[in-house]
């Protein structure tokens, strides 16, 4: 559904840019997190952090090491919109993960993301 979503909308945007200029600018992203794409931690802190461009609806997140192994996350979906959203930070041996995002744009359309990250202790 979400795919379809966003196509639907990439074409609406894509013909009636003008027209539909506020409808475009509901669409954001990640501006700045914690963790960020790409980063390699020797721990987390106790909160991680996800700052979009527009006020968002949070509507989940999710860590899976890249093995395979989904991590418990305390997250409760977001009830109002914001632009800056903390999540408890779970315990996270070495490796390497992947946090997974949605959330509902202002006219409802569910955007996505990813944050790839590593864990690599000092003592290694
Ligand atoms: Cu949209």
């Amino acid at each position: 559904m979400g795919t379809l979503f966003n196509h639907l909308c990439a074409g609406l945007i894509a013909a009636f840019l003008l027209t539909f200029a506020n409808v475009a600018s509901a669409h954001t992203t990640v501006k700045t997190s914690m963790p960020e794409d790409g980063a390699v931690y020797a721990t987390l802190p106790d909160t991680l952090q996800l700052n979009f461009g527009q006020p968002v609806r949070l509507a989940s997140v999710k860590i899976r090491k890249i093995d395979g192994q989904a991590v418990d996350v305390e997250f409760e979906r977001a009830k109002s919109a914001a632009k800056s959203f903390a999540v408890p930070a779970p315990i996270l041996s070495d490796g390497r993960y992947v946090l997974r995002w949605t959330a509902m744009a202002k006219d409802g359309h569910v955007m996505k993301g990813e944050i790839a990250f590593a864990i690599k202790s000092a003592a290694d």
